[in-house]
């Protein structure tokens, strides 16, 4: 019956749109998709139409883009209609200062900086305009999505009075995408870069893709995996780069390149990768000259070095400074950056992984050039479901950090989990450092206005792919938005970011909107529930980390296996990083450190990430911890029965295809939340010895069953 009805429902449409082809909603469009607005707000929308006035539309591609946007995006929103009569003297007039209209406005440009911009309604001389002006182009290709963005979620056009600008400099993606086309950690098909028909031919897609990103504000990408092969440096790679950066310029978005630190070595360029050997420094300044000669626009470098096996300047017994500077003055003359990761640990340093980045990082404050900025990951280990933030912010005052998120869920159950990522984010971004007493927030470091840095960033490891929908699923396309909306403002809140998008991406009404930002909100904590509970890690299977593996004991390394990180034996379970264990806790400021160390203040979210607790000790909730984390298995599954029954709730309001594939996702995600469940009691009662608490379901399989399973072909992994 349902289908009947759409299929008359799609004709009509189709008849309504003049007979334009129905499409299907396959997901390519994002939020990008411009739907008629609500009644009310079409009429009210509809004057504006056909009258967009940007005078610079001839002399600069950005505004031309941005003009296009408009016209596109209101075309979208208002429908066919008679509203939109030219002439009526309603006007959307955007542009810079050098637009005689925009600056006969005399608007408040100068405090907005090189990215920010105002919108204003204005009323003048019988004309109704909405203004979009800004101190450079991009500024107004911001301020084009913004107004767009803001009918879409109900905003009053005569009403406009805002003025944004970003809260950091660089906004960057960062691809682990690999010359072959594979993507590590890439869960949405293969790389969107076509390397291999590159530079010849610029996939159309790349021009989307640059659209896509203006839209949240996005300013860079990196193009090629931190793992770097030494290739992506010749002069046919350089090419290539340079064509896409051709592609993304007028969005106002940057390439940068990822380095091999041997690079020059692995070339046959050079006898050494040694940062203080003269050869060297000459190669990568002859190198860097190159690049910009093809990208004069060229970002910079982003570096992986000393860290997992890749090569660094501590293979010449240099520290990680003395490389990152040594690039740096490569770059500089150009205006470039160069970004060093932080993300360090050693095979041969027997330390608490979580310790490593900190001890050999925290030295090095103020031994940075200018135009070096480290990169921190969230937290001290790897992108887990929770972790508490890292040491390294508000360690290091004298040196900028960027945060690194993960935008691809390697860890959160890769492309059908349904897990929202920006309450994470937030959490970390709002957690208290204490660096400079109490409002030391990790955003405060990171925005530089903490220690007064000019030099700040985000970076999200890409979700993105070949994939028609980009992102592997409609709800991971909500984690590279709410990246984007974040970087631009870390303030926004994760709940204000999922209405926006769910707004934008299903329809602007509150009885879709609502269960699904409801949906995102509880996702998250869901995957911790079922995953990783009360500030347990890095329990997934060995090197694809699909799915549960918190037996495995027998990788070369100690911190590659789960055991590592639960310590589960027949007394307790958790890493005790307080002063009887790791002392990890000492790596934050005296406040925090005392919290987390303090087994009645730490919280039930990082409990076993600091402490090795007995099965039996009493839980604030009244529980055992035993039977307090089988609860938590427990409850996890719940949340995902729970969305699944939201999410069906929706089917008459959501599109056919869209709302299928959801459902077979969540159905995945049922399945895989029961199997971690599952095989992870199943592990812990066989150590603890423990029986399941009262009227608790026991596993369907016993744990060889569970210890059995393999995923040799998992996505991702290469
Ligand atoms: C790019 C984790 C991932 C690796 C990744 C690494 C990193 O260890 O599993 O695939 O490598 O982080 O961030 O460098």
């Amino acid at each position: 019956m349902r289908r009947w009805w759409r299929i008359w429902a799609s004709a009509l449409l189709a008849a309504m749109a003049m007979h334009a082809p129905v499409q299907a909603e396959d997901g390519y469009d994002l939020w990008l998709r411009y739907q008629p607005l609500p009644e009310a707000q079409r009429v009210a929308v509809a004057p504006y139409a056909h009258s967009v006035v940007a005078e610079e539309r001839g002399s600069d591609g950005t505004i031309a883009i941005a003009a296009g946007e408009i016209e596109r995006g209101l075309a979208g929103l208002v429908g066919p209609s008679d509203e939109a009569a030219p002439g009526s003297g309603h006007v959307v007039l955007i542009g810079t200062a050098a637009a005689p209209s925009i600056a006969a406005l005399d608007l408040p440009l100068t405090t907005l900086g090189e990215d920010g911009f105002v919108i204003r309604s204005v009323a003048r001389g019988g004309k109704h305009m909405i203004v979009v002006a800004a101190n450079r182009p991009v500024g107004v290709l911001y301020g084009a999505f913004a107004l767009l963005r803001r009918l879409q979620t109900g905003a009053d056009v005569t009403a406009f009075d805002l003025r944004e600008t970003p809260r950091v400099a660089l906004r960057l993606l960062n691809h682990w995408d690999n010359l072959d086309r594979t993507v590590e950690r890439g869960y949405a098909g293969q790389s969107i870069w076509d390397w291999w028909k590159l530079p010849d031919y610029a996939d159309p897609r790349y021009t989307d893709y640059a659209r896509a990103n203006a839209s949240i504000g996005i300013n860079g990408a990196v193009l090629n995996n931190v793992n770097a092969r030494p290739d992506s440096l010749t002069g046919p790679w350089i090419a290539k780069a340079a064509k896409v950066a051709d592609v993304l310029r007028p969005y106002g978005i940057k390439v940068y390149l990822s380095a091999r630190w041997s690079a020059p070595v692995e070339l046959n360029e050079t006898a050494t990768a040694d940062p203080l050997d003269p050869a060297v420094a000459t190669w990568w300044k002859a190198k860097a000259n190159e690049i910009y000669r093809a990208i004069p626009d060229f970002g910079g470098f982003l570096v992986k070095a000393n860290s997992e096996g890749q090569p660094g300047p501590q293979d010449y017994k240099r520290s990680h400074a003395d490389g990152a500077n040594m690039l740096a003055a490569a770059v500089a003359p150009h205006g470039g950056i160069v970004m060093w990761r932080a993300f360090v640990y050693s095979q041969v340093d027997p330390e608490d992984r979580a310790k490593q980045a900190y001890s050999e990082f925290k030295p090095l404050d103020g031994a940075f050039a200018d135009n070096v900025v480290l990169q921190v990951k969230n937290g001290p280990i790897d992108f887990q479901p929770r972790e508490p933030f890292h040491p390294l912010f508000g360690a290091m005052p004298k040196t900028p950090l960027m945060i690194e998120f993960q935008i691809t869920k390697e860890y959160l159950g890769f492309a059908t989990h349904l897990a929202y990522l920006a309450p994470m984010w937030e959490e970390a971004l709002g957690a208290d450092t204490y660096a400079k007493g109490k409002g030391s927030t990790v955003a405060k470091v990171v925005d530089g206005s903490l220690e007064r840095h000019r030099l700040t960033g985000m970076a999200g490891v890409a979700n993105i792919g070949s994939d028609r929908n980009w992102s592997g699923s409609t709800f991971d396309q909500a984690n590279w938005y709410a990246f984007g909306r974040l970087a631009w403002d870390h303030a926004l809140s994760s709940e204000a970011i999922a209405r926006e998008w769910a707004a934008q991406t299903f329809a602007p009404d509150p009885a879709v909107v609502d269960p699904v930002v409801a949906m995102m909100l509880e996702s998250r904590q869901a995957v911790v529930d079922y995953m990783t509970p009360l500030g347990l890690a890095h329990l997934m299977a060995t090197g694809h980390h699909y799915g549960p593996g918190p037996w495995v004991s027998d990788l070369a390394r100690p911190e590659w296996n789960p055991v590592y990180y639960h310590r589960a034996d027949r007394e307790g379970i958790g890493f005790d990083r307080t002063a009887s264990g790791s002392n990890a806790v000492a790596q934050y400021a005296p406040p925090v450190a005392r919290r987390f160390a303090d087994r009645s203040r730490v919280g039930d979210d990082y409990l076993l990430w600091f402490h090795h607790v007995g099965w039996d000790e009493r839980m604030a909730s009244g529980r055992s911890l035993w039977a307090e984390l089988v609860h938590r298995y427990d409850r996890g599954v719940a949340s995902v029965a729970d969305m699944q029954a939201r999410w069906a709730a929706l089917e008459p309001r959501i599109d056919d295809a869209r709302f299928e594939q959801v459902t077979r996702f969540l159905a995945i995600q049922r399945q895989e939340a029961t199997w971690w469940r599952d095989a992870s009691i199943a592990y812990f009662a066989d150590v603890s010895k423990r029986p399941l608490p009262e009227g608790v379901r026991p596993p369907a399989h016993d744990l060889d069953h569970y210890k059995a399973i393999s995923h040799p072909f998992a996505p991702g992994h290469h």
